[in-house]
């Protein structure tokens, strides 16, 4: 059947607005919509974007989706009103004395349109303005009650309804997607006793350890004030001159530095609750606990020249990326583990648990996976769901609490506050993504916009009037403070062990693979190489000499000065000294398997059809997403006549939107495509980001043209170039899959590249 868009050619009502025609306006041209909204997906379907712009929405299985429904509009076969519901008999024209006449005052339906677009931005987040976000559940492995009588851990298997969003902190809205940056992760829970928001990032460390600090952390690292420059970039003067200047930053500086800040998707990133909180059981015992998000998709990044070029060619990537795999139903999905640990084991760490610059490493508290989050639903209008969404680190629920944590404590009021600028006003909470699906009831009234109509004349506690009610729940019920005793003078400073910055960044650089340990370096430098002011540079380098000799030297030589004497080291306390801790590694959670990877295949007129096709199947198979990218975008005949339909075109499509190439055999296509410079420095590109290639028969010719050297700098064969050499179809794919689920062929990487 034909496609609405294609039942509508052209625009039959236009004549309708000239002339006389304009006393009687036609009907609008539409069409009535399909019945029902659009079928639900496989996995294996590989053409997600199909759906983009189909204007509805998968119905994906989610406990909110009852509670938003009363709120979805759907226009399908309606007539446009106003807003109060009139019909509008001419949306083309203003009302106007005679046909050249000015406008009238009157024409009230020219200005509610008007005026609405006028009125249609509302400020940005302050951080983390640029996010994405989806529908999901949350599912408890075991019930938990004896640590926690927090609703969504109450049952074996019970299911939670979650909205999460990711973002990036430092751009603005429309700022591109694969910028160096923290990536939040912020998870609202729907549970039966009101909402949690475990307001996270994909980093369990921060750059400060008080909240007084929070505002000048964020003006040093937004484009400078006087030209609104650089946006979305720590790369400059502002920021480095800052965190120089603070030295409890160092540790965080090396994660921010790490490829976890420019993440391949928001699938494949860890996330983090950062401080410690407290979880409470019924009978009021509490314990300390740091959560945990682990993807099951793996923790990969990508390679900076890379996410640059991603930035100009997509710079939606992530977004993309999530939205895509949720529509192909490739849901992504995280286990949620926890670290416990009580008050006592807190008192003997060496470091502070209260201290949001510090990890409790794993060997000294397991993580314990309790339950898993999978994001099967996206949302159906991103302002009214992902624009308007609040989460506020204030919003917790019986069973859990917050400590003391000077970070934490300073968010608890942040978060409130902000939307009430943000969002409009005090009543941000009706707003329907935010409304809790628990009950709401209350004495507090009226404030701008106020949804609820509460009945009755009571709103004050206590009442006879109204019975009571509501009433306050009590101990049993109701949220509860941990009564934890206090004592010690009124001040404003820091506990001593605050002050180590160094030991825990160690722990970190030497708990990086070499690999990790060149991309931090990398990244050192070409920040630094940014910052216009050498003593800025230098002082970085000389906290970084407080961490580690060769961290120090390498990016004090790609800066071309000597390392500095390190920066002072305040603390009082020796430092400590701690084994390597493997899970601080990226390369410690590898992908299971290659779904939802991009590839390319390279086809030209005269490509092997028969293996373009193979391949196809078997990348689809796997549950990859191939496309047959080519020189022009359309039909082109095959070796044998047949035809192959050109996706995308290497122009719009360049090498850094795909996680690896294949180029299947053929003497006529390879002829063409060595003649393409796209296709050139496509190929360039998936090398040069370590990225598997397959290159079948004579397609080697483009390899060799470019440069590519067949093996690794130590003489071993690259495992990410594959070919034919005699083998089949069959076992050239089950390299080239294996080498994708490896992400990255980092044996390969020089610095700087050879090709
Ligand atoms: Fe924050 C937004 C995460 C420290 C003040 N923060 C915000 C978001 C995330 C985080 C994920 C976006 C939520 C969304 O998607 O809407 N922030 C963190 C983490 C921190 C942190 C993990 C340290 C552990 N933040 C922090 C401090 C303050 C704030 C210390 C202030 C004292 N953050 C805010 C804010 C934002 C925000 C101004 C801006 C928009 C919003 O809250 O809703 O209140």
């Amino acid at each position: 059947t034909a496609s609405m868009s294609e039942q509508m050619p052209d625009n039959p009502a236009k004549p309708g607005e000239i002339g006389a025609a304009a006393y009687d306006p036609p009907v609008g041209n539409h069409v009535e919509p399909p019945h029902p909204a659009v079928t639900g997906s496989t996995v294996s379907e590989r053409n997600a974007s199909d759906k983009v712009g189909a204007g509805k929405s998968v119905p994906g299985n989610n406990a909110t989706t009852e509670s938003l429904d009363r709120v979805r509009v759907d226009s399908g076969g309606q007539v446009l009103t106003t807003n109060q519901g009139v019909p509008i008999a001419d949306n083309q024209n203003s009302l106007k004395a005679s046909l050249r006449g000015p406008t009238a005052m009157e024409d009230f339906i020219l200005r509610e349109k008007i005026t609405h677009f006028d009125h249609e931005r509302i400020p940005e987040r302050v951080v983390h303005a640029r996010g994405s976000a989806a529908h999901g559940y949350f599912e408890c492995y075991k019930a938990l009650t004896q640590l926690t009588r927090a609703a969504p851990f109450a049952e074996d298997g019970k299911r939670t309804p979650v909205f999460v969003r990711f973002s990036t902190v430092a751009g603005e809205r429309g700022s591109t997607d694969t910028a160096r940056d923290v990536r939040g992760f912020a998870v609202k829970f729907y549970t039966d006793e009101g909402n949690w928001d475990l307001v996270g990032n994909n980093i369990p460390i921060f750059f400060i350890q008080d909240a007084m600090k929070f505002p000048d952390l964020v003006h040093a690292v937004k484009p400078e004030p006087h030209f609104a420059m650089p946006q979305a970039s720590s790369a400059h003067d502002t920021y480095w001159d800052f965190v120089s200047l603070m030295p409890e930053s160092t540790h965080m500086l090396l994660w921010q530095m790490s490829d976890r800040a420019i993440p391949r998707s928001y699938r494949m990133m860890q996330g983090f609750g950062v401080h410690t909180f407290r979880l409470v059981n019924a009978a009021g015992e509490s314990v300390f606990c740091k959560f945990h998000w682990t993807p099951l998709a793996g923790t990969h990044g990508l390679a900076w020249d890379e996410a640059v070029k991603i930035s100009g060619a997509d710079p939606d990537f992530h977004r993309r990326d999530l939205w895509e795999a949720i529509e192909a139903g490739a849901y992504p999905e995280w286990e949620l583990g926890l670290q416990v640990f009580s008050e006592e084991q807190a008192e003997a760490f060496e470091f502070d648990v209260l201290d949001a610059t510090k990890i409790v490493p794993e060997e000294l508290v397991p993580i314990v996976p309790v339950g898993r989050l999978v994001l099967n639903r996206n949302p159906d209008n991103f302002f009214a769901e992902t624009e308007q969404v609040a989460f506020c680190t204030a919003h917790i629920v019986p069973g859990i609490d917050f400590t003391n944590d000077p970070l934490l404590q300073g968010r608890i009021h942040s978060y409130l506050d902000t939307q009430i600028s943000r969002l409009g006003g005090a009543n941000f909470h009706e707003i329907p993504i935010n409304a809790p699906i628990a009950q709401v009831h209350n004495n507090q009234r009226d404030g701008m916009h106020r949804q609820a109509i509460a009945r009755g004349r009571v709103s004050y506690e206590p009442n006879s009037l109204g019975g009571g009610c509501p009433f306050q729940a009590g101990r049993m019920q109701g949220f509860t403070s941990v009564p934890e005793p206090i004592a010690g003078d009124k001040v404003r400073g820091k506990p001593e062990k605050f002050a180590d910055h160094y030991s825990q960044a160690r722990l970190f650089w030497q708990s990086q693979s070499p690999t990790e340990q060149k991309h931090i370096i990398k990244a050192f430098r070409f920040e630094l190489t940014r910052v216009q002011t050498q003593a800025i540079r230098q002082r970085v380098v000389s906290l970084l000499a407080n961490v580690d000799d060769e961290l120090a030297q390498g990016v004090a030589q790609g800066l071309g000065f000597p390392v500095p004497p390190p920066a002072p080291n305040i603390s009082p306390l020796p430092p400590h000294t701690y084994e390597p801790s493997p899970g601080l590694s990226m390369m410690s959670y590898p992908a299971p398997d290659i779904r939802t990877r991009r590839i390319a295949i390279l086809v030209a007129p005269g490509t092997d059809g028969a293996m373009a096709r193979a391949l196809y199947g078997a990348l689809v198979e796997a549950g990859a997403v191939p496309r047959l990218v080519g020189p022009m975008l359309g039909e082109i005949a095959d070796d044998k006549g047949k035809p192959l339909h050109v996706e995308i075109s290497v122009e719009a499509g360049p090498a850094a939107l795909y996680d690896a190439v294949a180029i299947p055999n053929g003497s006529d296509a390879t002829a063409t495509l060595l003649k393409d410079g796209h296709v050139l420095e496509f190929i360039k590109d998936q090398y040069r980001h370590c990225k598997p290639i397959l290159a079948l028969g004579v397609a080697s010719a483009l390899l060799e043209k470019i440069g590519i050297p067949p093996a690794l700098p130590d003489g071993e064969p690259d495992p990410g170039i594959v070919g034919l050499a005699g083998e089949s179809l069959e076992s050239a794919t089950a390299a080239f899959i294996s080498a994708i689920r490896q992400h990255k062929i980092f044996e390969r990487e020089t610095d700087p590249p050879l090709v």
